[in-house]
Order: structure tokens, then sequence, then C-alpha cells
């Protein structure tokens, strides 16, 4: 039931609770207690309904969907639950009433940074549709003391500081420790007759570590259902006698959830990762397991009751984990085991590059859970068992979940699991043809494509008012409800004035956004320019360097011609490089010097700027995407599972730049290929290369002057203030052959680029298409994806009736 509070009663609320927590006025009140008090009391309105939402579910005996994720990127809460509990204007006004600014308190939230990018990002708009569609559905991970690492800049060098997120508390927590487990680590492990016959384990020197858990309200739109995430702490468990425990003891368990791995695309085999991925695993099946019985008799009824989601393979040991509980302290016999906890759990893949997907050396899992091990060492034997006679046995054996002395999680999470599914249709096509082929052949039916989604609500209700309003205008609220509806948009799509209202609206965004870029980091951009916007983790395969080649290629024809006509851009990055990606760093400095060189040569002036905003997050994404009129999504065909930053972008209006990969492909057949800027080699051209091994790097140099130009300046000190970093990228493209054909997408780029600058003078032309992608976003809303699990994965019931496509 949603709650109804009067603009008074807020007034008269606000007040007490500033006085009870900090005993003063409302206008004495530093802006950070401000924030505090607010938090407190949009949790105090909603705290009811995630209790009734609770008590129902378990009344209902619904379904209940348990989503685990290493990494949730919710950034900030304030305003998105203000907006689902439809409280936004009304607490706006009352603030106003009291001389206070919403926007301005709302500034004092720290981010929740506990992700790296976008499957933890993902999670989060998850977590925002499933209690708006009405699924039961909560979110379990960790609770990691110190987010992703801040990044500054440092003479154009990427630096890493700590973030301390928690260092003023967390307001929208609960700490549960009365729902704490014990998580097992270590030791010595061997089985054991009882003496009704079976096989018990016995354990000797193990190490315990006590999970206590966090809970977070899910708040959904208009409050139809809250839900949990439930986010899992390390502490000492209370039966060690704290004065006997040594500094060491006490430092490996405070390190399970210390910090937050920063690297989001090469595997690396971390003995503390294990750590974090059998503790969180662990303690989410325990407290899953505990409350089913609390509320059912029958655990063999468990898949009917409760799905669990593995997001990525880091959650994987769920499988042996609820295995344990059901073999070893259940006494349930493995085959009904296995049958119960394989029907519990599905898996989503995220990755196509082959250097990202898990594996753990043996040694390492039967060092530091040896049980699991065990019990991962008895599917993988009962795998061949059933496989052989059945399939070839190469196959068999390079599909097996232990091989090459190691446990290959992936393979672990499809075997165990009753759906696999890629997170767009090119995504999950090249997981069938390749990535997991062989796992495919055995069992086709798990296999299944679910696209990505966003949540709407926090990218255009709440980040974009002015777009959103314009929109209601003419549809009315309904859209709000139901994306689909956003395409009521193409109705005006000959409508001038409306056209220069949108164009009205983006002109406003992109001044708040300069505004902003002024403040913070000193830089006057030109708001008449087209902002191109390429706002992601730094990654080779993204191919930042080719979107930097273009603005070296821009430079020089200015500089060559100064008096040329040039229609102005503004280049705006924003992304973090893993600390150990040595590659991506020198991308970074030579992208800070480029910009430099650039934004201080008065020759260039308000014609070409470039803008590298450090520290990107979630809430400097809601201030860049608004204003953007260039979305570049231009990673080498194949490599990029689906995007999400492109959906965003479009939904603000902004057009793609962009190559036929992941969820681009979606967006331009939603939009209309006319509406967007398509370029460079096809997933099929790059295989094609692969098989035939015949892309030549330094054929494609030779073929073109104005490349040569570009590779030059990186290494000819035209570039001030540059070391090393300009010979990395030259030898990556030339001495290593360009493993991401970058100089291969060259020239359809810049003649793309070069489109778009023609383009973009004609603003009612621009408008249009902005329209178009506006109009076509509805498609991708998260809501209708998690429906979409929710029918043909979990099986999970919702209440929204959403017109499914
Ligand atoms: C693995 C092992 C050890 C340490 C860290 C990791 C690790 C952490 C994060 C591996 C991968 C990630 C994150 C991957 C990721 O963000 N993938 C992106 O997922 C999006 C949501 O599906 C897609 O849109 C992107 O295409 C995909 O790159």
């Amino acid at each position: 039931m949603a709650n109804t509070v009067t603009k008074k009663q807020f007034i008269e609320d606000y007040q007490n609770e500033i006085q009870s927590l900090f005993a003063e006025d409302v206008n004495k009140a530093s802006v950070a207690n401000q924030y505090h008090a607010l938090a407190q009391l949009v949790k105090r309105y909603s705290n009811r309904q995630w209790t009734s939402s609770i008590k129902k579910y378990d009344i209902d005996k619904q379904k209940q969907v348990y989503y685990f994720s290493i990494e949730f990127l919710p950034g900030r809460y304030l305003k998105p639950n203000l907006l689902n509990m439809n409280f936004l204007e009304m607490v706006r006004e009352g603030l106003q009433d009291l001389g206070l600014d919403l926007d301005v308190i709302a500034e004092q939230e720290p981010d929740q940074g506990l992700g790296n990018g976008g499957l933890g990002r993902l999670a989060s708009d998850f977590m925002d549709s499933m209690p708006s569609i009405g699924l039961a559905a909560h979110g379990n991970g960790i609770r990691y003391r110190y987010g992703l690492f801040r990044q500054v800049f440092v003479d154009g060098y990427q630096s890493e500081l700590p973030d301390d997120w928690l260092r003023n508390g967390n307001d929208w927590e609960i700490r549960r420790e009365d729902h704490a487990v014990v998580v097992r680590f270590g030791g010595n492990v061997y089985l054991q007759q009882t003496e009704s016959g079976h096989m018990e384990p016995v354990y000797e020197n193990s190490e315990d570590i006590l999970a206590v858990p966090y809970d977070n309200a899910m708040i959904g739109a208009g409050e139809l259902e809250t839900n949990n995430l439930r986010l899992w702490s390390a502490e000492l468990p209370h039966s060690v006698d704290n004065e006997y425990v040594t500094p060491e003891v006490r430092s490996r368990v405070k390190a399970i959830c210390r910090d937050l791995y920063p690297d989001d695309s090469t595997y690396d085999g971390r003995i503390l990762r294990l750590r974090q991925e059998y503790f969180f695993s662990s303690a989410g099946i325990q407290s899953i397991v505990r409350h089913f019985l609390d509320h059912h008799d029958d655990i063999t009824e468990l898949p009917k009751y409760v799905a669990v989601h593995i997001n990525d393979t880091h959650p994987t040991l769920v499988i042996p984990e609820l295995m344990r509980i059901l073999v070893d302290d259940m006494g349930i016999d493995w085959e009904k085991a296995w049958d119960i906890t394989t029907h519990t759990m599905t898996y989503t893949n995220h990755t196509l590059l082959a250097e990202a997907l898990e594996t753990w050396p043996i040694d390492a899992i039967k060092t530091e859970i040896p049980r699991i091990y065990q019990i991962i060492d008895e599917i993988n034997r009962r795998f061949f068992m059933e496989m052989q006679g059945k399939f070839d046995d190469n196959l068999i054996t390079s599909i097996a979940p232990i091989g090459d002395g190691s446990i290959r999680m992936a393979y672990l999470a499809v075997i165990g699991s009753s759906s696999v599914n890629g997170v767009a249709p090119l995504h999950s096509d090249l997981l069938q043809k390749d990535v997991l082929k062989g796992l495919y052949a055995i069992s086709p039916e798990k296999f299944n494509n679910k696209t990505n989604g966003i949540a709407l609500r926090r990218y255009v209700h709440e980040a974009n008012e002015p777009l959103a309003k314009l929109i209601d205008s003419k549809l009315g609220k309904v859209w709000r409800d139901q994306p689909m509806a956003i395409d009521g948009l193409t109705a005006y799509a000959d409508d001038d004035q409306f056209l220069q209202e949108l164009a009205k609206v983006k002109q406003a965004n992109k001044r708040a956004f300069a505004k902003f870029i002024d403040d913070k980091l000193d830089i006057q951009i030109n708001t008449d320019a087209i902002f191109d916007v390429q706002i992601k983790r730094l990654h080779a395969y993204k191919r930042q360097v080719l979107h930097l080649f273009y603005i070296i290629t821009e430079y020089h024809r200015i500089k060559a011609n100064p008096k040329a006509d040039f229609t102005p851009r503004v280049h705006i990055f924003g992304a973090k490089a893993a600390p150990s990606y040595y590659y991506a760093k020198s991308v970074i400095k030579v992208i800070n010097e480029v910009a430099n060189m650039i934004n201080n040569d008065p020759e260039v002036g308000d014609k070409l700027k470039v803008v590298f905003i450090p520290n990107y997050s979630v809430s400097i994404a809601e201030k860049i995407i608004p204003a953007a009129d260039i979305s570049e999504q231009i990673s080498t065909a194949g490599k990029e599972a689906s995007g999400t930053s492109n959906m965003k972008l479009m939904a603000n209006g902004a057009l793609l730049a962009a190559t036929l990969d992941g969820a681009n492909i979606d967006i331009i057949k939603a939009a209309g290929r006319e509406n967007e800027y398509v370029f460079g080699l096809t997933t099929a051209e790059v295989y094609k290369y692969y098989e035939n091994n015949d892309y030549s790097a330094q054929a494609e140099y030779d073929r073109n002057p104005e490349l040569q130009r570009v590779l030059n300046s990186l290494i000819d000190g035209s570039i001030p203030n540059i070391q090393s970093e300009g010979w990395d990228i030259h030898d990556s493209m030339l001495r290593d052959n360009d493993q991401y054909f970058v100089l291969a997408d060259y020239a359809d780029y810049v003649k793309t680029q070069d489109q778009i600058s023609h383009d973009y003078l004609d603003k009612k032309a621009w408008t249009k298409k902005s329209l178009a992608n506006i109009a076509a976003s509805g498609a991708f809303s998260s809501d209708y994806t998690v429906a979409r699990y929710a029918d043909e994965i979990w099986h999970a019931p919702y209440a929204k009736d959403l017109q499914l496509l």
C-alpha cells in the first residue's frame, strides 16, 4: 500500500527528525545533517511497506527469487526512493517552504559504488525493477567497506584513492545481527559413518567466520512492493574469546569484506577473491534455506518456492553449497539433492572475453573450502559417468567442471543450473557457437537470451526531469508505468513546435552540464557544440583509442586549415582503468595530454574541447547522460556482451555512433538505422580475420595518410608531456598487430563522424532523430527484462500487468 503523507505532515516530521537526531532546528543543521535526517525519515516512511511485502510473500508462499551478485552499484538512493514513493514533488516543495533545496541536500549522499561497471549497475537496475513489477526478488551480495577506488588525475595519470563511503554511516541499511550465520573455511575434513549409516563430514581446525547481514529496502515504483537487498559483512564469531584472538586472525576476517576487486576484465585468481565468493554464497544460501524451513516443511519443494540466480560466475559456489546443506546437514541422498539444486539454480553469463572466464586451481579450493572441493569433485565424477557413452570423450573432458588442474566456474555454473542466458541476442548466439559451445551441444534446452535493460526511472524520470515532464505533457503519465507507451512520441515527429521544445530541453541540459564542468574542472565548453560522450570502463576492446584517434584527426585538420568551417565538438570521457591494467592507464594519460594540448590551443578555441571527467560514477553518469548528443558505442564487433550505457544515452535522446555489437544491434533495429550512425567491421568479418589469420594493421596504416599522421603524433613529440604512453598505444597497433581492429575501423569511423558533423547543422532533422531514439527506448526498460526472467527463467509470479512485447 502506497504511503500518503501530506506536505504539512512531512514538514512537521522532518523538523522532528532533525530535532531528535541532532538536537537542532532545521535551518541551523549542516547540509550533511539535513541529508541524514531526510534519509532517515524516508526510510521510516518506507519501512511499513517493506514489512508488509515481506510478510505477504511469506503468507502467500509466493515464489522468492534471490539474485546473487558479487557487485551491486546502487549509486544514490534518496531521489530514486522519493520518486518511487511518489514523494519527489511533495518533498521538494516541503523543503522549499523551509528554505531548503532538495537537489543541494541530495548531493550530500555518497555514491554506493560497490561494483565496477555494467554488471553491478545491471544488478541495481534489476533491484529497482523487480519490486516495481511486484516480483518477490531479493539481492544477495557483499557489503564492501571500501567501494570501487576514487579516481584522481595527477599530472594526467590515474591515481587511486580509497572510497571511504561509510565514513559518515549509511542511513539506508539495517544491521540484522540476529540473522547472522557462520561460514566455515579451511581446516581438515573427513567423512565418518553415523549411527544411522550415512556419511557425515567431521571438521578439524576450521576457521569459522560470522556473516552479518545488512538489509536495504528496495522500494518499487508506486511502492507496489518493497524487496530486500541483503549485503553480508564478515566478523569474528562471538564464541571466539576476543581477548585471545591474534591481530593476524582478526585482520584475516576483516579482509574478506574490506575491498571490492577493481578489475572487471581479466581473471585474477587471488585467494582473497575466492574467500569473498564463498563467503557471500554460503551465507546467502544458509539464510535462504533457514527462511524456507521456517515457512515450509518439505525441502524437496525448494525449486517450487525459490529460485537462486547466479550473476556471472562469481557466486557459482552456491551450487556446491546448497548440495552441502542438503546432503550433509539434512541427510538427503545425492540424486535427490542434485535434482533440487539444479532446478533451483539459474545462471547469466556477461562476457565474451576468454581471459575473463573464471577458473580456480584445485589446490586453492582444497585448502580454503575442503568440503566444497569434495562436493565439486563428486559433481565432476558423476558428470563423467552420466555423459560417457552418450558423448565423445574429448567433448566430455573439455567441458567437465574440473579440468587442467582447475575448477572451471562457468562450466560448473551451466551444469548445475536449469537455465543459462546471455545478455543480448548476438552475445547469446556467440555463447552457443563459441564460448560455451560444448555445453550447448549436451544441453541446448538450457540456453536462452535475455536482453539487458535499464531503470528508466533513474535515468530519465529522475535524472532528466525536464525531458520527463515534456513527455508527460504529450502522453500523460502512462509511459512512466507502461514504458512501451513512450512510442506514442512518434506521432510528434513532424510537429515543429514539439521538436523545438525537445531541442530546448537538450540545450538546457547541456547548459547545466557545462556549468557543472566549469565549477568542477574550470573548463569552459561551448553549448552549441556536439556533446560527444563515451562513458564506460577503460578497456582495449571498448576502443576509447578509436575515439581518441578521431579527436587527433580533428585537431590536425583544424591546425592545417584554421579558417575552414568546423562543427564544434566537445568530447566527454568518463572511465576508470583497473589499477593493474597498464595499457588502459597509458590510454588515460594520452587522452588527458591530448585534452591539455587542444583545450589550451588558442587557434582551436571553441571548436574543439576534450573533457575527461575524473571518478566516473553513477551520480556523474546521471549528470552527463541528459546532456549528450552522441553516444560512443564503438567496441570491436563480437566483444561487448551487451552494453547498457547505449540504452541510457538513447533514452535521453543521444544518437549512437556504433558498431554492430552487443545490444547496439537491437537499439539500431528499434530506433531505425537511419537514426543512428553505424560503422565498422561486423562480427562475421572479425571472425573471418581470426580464421584466416590474415589481418594486417600495417597494411591499414600504409594505405591511409590521415591515419599515419595520427599514429606518428603519438611518438614524434607533438603531444606535450607524454613519455612512453604514446609508444604503448603505437606498439599495440603496429607491433602487436592491433588485436581489436582499431585501424581496420578507423576510416569508416572518421567518415561516420564527419557525417555527424554535417548532419548536426540541420537542427530540425537532428532533433527528429533524437526523438526517434527516445520513442524507441521503452523496449529497453529493465521492467520488461526482469518480467521475462520471471516468466521464462524463474517461473515466478508478479503482480503487474505489463504489456510484454
Ligand atoms: C572476476 C574475477 C576476479 C575479480 C573480478 C572479476 C570481475 C569483476 C567484474 C569480472 C567481471 C566483472 C564485470 C563484468 C561486466 O561488467 N560485464 C558487463 O556486463 C554488462 C551487463 O550485462 C554488459 O552490458 C557488458 O557488455 C559487460 O561487459
